[in-house]
């Protein structure tokens, strides 16, 4: 066991320092990474420090105005506190411009969650120009209850905790174990992000190199699209664990090292033996922590990372067969080309070619067509069609294995918005067909507002009834022109060699009975067709510009 915890559970592989050719490498990636507009000036980085400084202040306030309701003596109030403290990319450093501030506010213990909820957004409102403010939101009823709003430009994502203490100092960092006693489990799924992350960073020997190598990481499954925890990929968490193990196990390497063992190391990695960072941290709370040999669930992950901070847990647990199988083909990808960039002076550049998921990947696809009448219902439903699409993806795999290679689900929805001008349009519409589609408001990306919105409405609507629309669009007569929303995901089928048959019908029926079961579900309202198409049917919005669209006549691959 090394001493130093930096340097994991292992003895290291390496320590050698970088050689020069390392040392060029590192400098080129740097300027591919600028390059694509990866960093973002000074000037933006000091106004996420004034937006956190400001909140930290609000949050204050609150204290103190909470403290006064409640009695309490001036003494107290004076020391009572409060810390604004971050996690997600902006507390790793691999944050970019477009990246949002994930930020817990944590309380002493008179302030409670539902202080927060009430008077957070009024003492926003107070501290910031309304100009300032450009989206406010507040979902509680989730898992993790959140505020999500754009200050000054810069969106922020809002937690909170409050801590069984009196006060909470500046020095507070949630890192001791004593913080957690006493906290609810939303409590302690709103603090776990803040202390994962801490973490991390304490368990990396180089931060910078730590880095630098984490964004060519995410940066390669974004564009690979294999980043995003919901439909069985890694997320932003167990990429920065995965490297962060790399790291340790090369504690003198630079980025572009780190990079070629990432992609060496976690091909050959001798899964389902699990990624960790430390030995496994004693809590005194009984908390469920993963653990194969007392879980059988656990015992069935496939690609276990494992959170280091107590309570230990799997951050992959939605990789199945299918993904695992598209990872390590990835990896082995990956490898080839990074050893090339070494090699034989390949640019980085091929590391991050866009994925060729629509474009030269399968013959067959499955595509899910969510629908919704208003915008919310759309996005509720689209949400919780989204968190069930792994399990089409095994009922598929499981049910005609003699075909099935593999069934890879693209990462991303796809939002389109219709405006229908008939039933006829409706039916078009319900079935994917695009004609009636409202071109400047089509995009091909799930925001993550759209999805802590579906989750709380996934969560909170417990009957079929009509969602209001905000927007001034009502569901209007089943006859007359209405918009229509959609959300469409895609899965390639890969058959395997001489297969010429696909029975997959019972389990994508078996799939759309489960969405349905949704207890917010309303057939007025919320529609899901399924359907096979043929790699020359992928509509053209799937493709970008300069991309050739499969042809009836090429030869594809299946
Ligand atoms: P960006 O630079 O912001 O794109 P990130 O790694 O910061 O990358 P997020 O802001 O999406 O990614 O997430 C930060 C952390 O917040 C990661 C995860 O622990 C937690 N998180 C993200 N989405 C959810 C969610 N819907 N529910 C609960 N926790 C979430
Ligand atoms: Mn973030
Ligand atoms: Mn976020």
């Amino acid at each position: 066991m090394a001493a130093d915890p930096r340097l994991g559970v292992t003895t290291t592989m390496s320590n050698d320092p970088p050689s020069s050719q390392d040392l060029k490498l590192d400098e080129a990636l740097l300027q591919e990474l600028k390059s694509r507009n990866e960093f973002e000036s000074q000037e933006e980085t000091k106004r996420r420090h004034m937006v956190l400084e400001r909140l930290e202040g609000i949050l204050k306030r609150l204290v103190v105005l909470v403290g006064k309701q409640k009695g309490l003596p001036q003494g107290i109030l004076n020391e009572a506190g409060g810390k604004v403290l971050t996690y997600g990319s902006f507390e790793l450093g691999v944050y970019g411009p477009g990246s949002d501030i994930d930020t817990i506010m944590v309380a002493p213990k008179h302030v409670t969650r539902e202080h927060f909820f009430q008077h957070l957004p009024d003492l926003l409102r107070k501290e910031f120009k309304s100009e300032d403010i450009t989206e406010l939101t507040p979902v509680p009823g989730i898992s993790v209850p959140i505020i999500k709003v754009e200050l000054c430009g810069v969106s922020v994502d809002l937690i909170f905790s409050n801590l069984q203490l009196s006060s909470v100092p500046k020095t507070q960092d949630l890192n001791d174990l004593n913080v957690l006693r006493g906290l609810d489990e939303t409590d302690l799924r709103c603090v776990n992000g803040r202390r994962v992350t801490r973490r991390i960073l304490h368990l990396v020997p180089q931060t910078k190199v730590f880095r630098m190598a984490l964004r060519a990481i995410k940066l390669w499954a974004k564009k690979r699209a294999l980043y995003g925890n919901i439909v069985g990929y890694p997320g932003g968490v167990a990429y920065a664990m995965m490297v962060a193990r790399i790291c340790q196990l090369y504690p003198k390497a630079a980025a572009p090292h780190i990079i070629l063992k990432f992609f060496f190391l976690m091909r050959k990695w001798n899964w389902p033996s699990p990624v960790l960072l430390q030995h496994h941290e004693e809590g005194a709370l009984q908390l469920r922590e993963w653990d194969p040999a007392v879980w059988r669930g656990d015992k069935l992950h496939l690609m276990p990372v494992i959170t280091p901070s107590y309570p230990r847990q799997n951050s992959t647990h939605t990789i199945g067969p299918s993904t695992r199988m598209v990872l390590l083909r990835e990896m082995e990808r990956g490898e080839t080309i990074v050893r090339g960039v070494y090699d034989n002076g390949k640019p980085w550049k091929e590391l991050f070619q866009k994925h060729t998921f629509f474009t030269d990947a399968y013959k067959h696809y499955i595509s899910v067509i969510t629908a919704g009448k208003t915008k919310e219902a759309y996005q509720q439903w689209s949400g919780l069609v989204e968190s069930k699409l792994k399990w089409l993806v095994q009922g598929i795999e499981q049910s005609d294995a003699k075909s099935v290679e593999l069934v890879q689900p693209f990462n991303k929805g796809f939002k389109r918005q219709h405006d229908c001008k008939s039933a006829d349009d409706v039916e078009k519409t319900l079935e994917g067909n695009l004609d009636c589609q409202v071109p400047d408001t089509a995009t091909s990306t799930t925001d993550q507002g759209d999805d802590i919105k579906a989750q709380a409405a996934a969560q909170t609507a417990t009957d079929g009834m009509e969602v209001p629309a905000t927007n001034g669009v009502s569901p209007a007569d089943a006859d007359g022109p209405q918009m229509i929303w959609t959300m469409t995901f895609y899965l390639g089928i890969g058959l395997k060699k001489g297969a010429n048959s696909l029975d997959i019908s019972s389990p994508i029926q078996d799939f759309r009975r489960s969405c349905q079961e949704w207890p917010g579900y309303n057939q007025d309202t919320h529609s899901i067709r399924v359907k096979h198409m043929r790699n020359y049917d992928l509509p053209a919005d799937v493709f970008d510009a300069g991309e050739t669209r499969p042809t009836r006549t090429k030869k594809a691959k299946t």
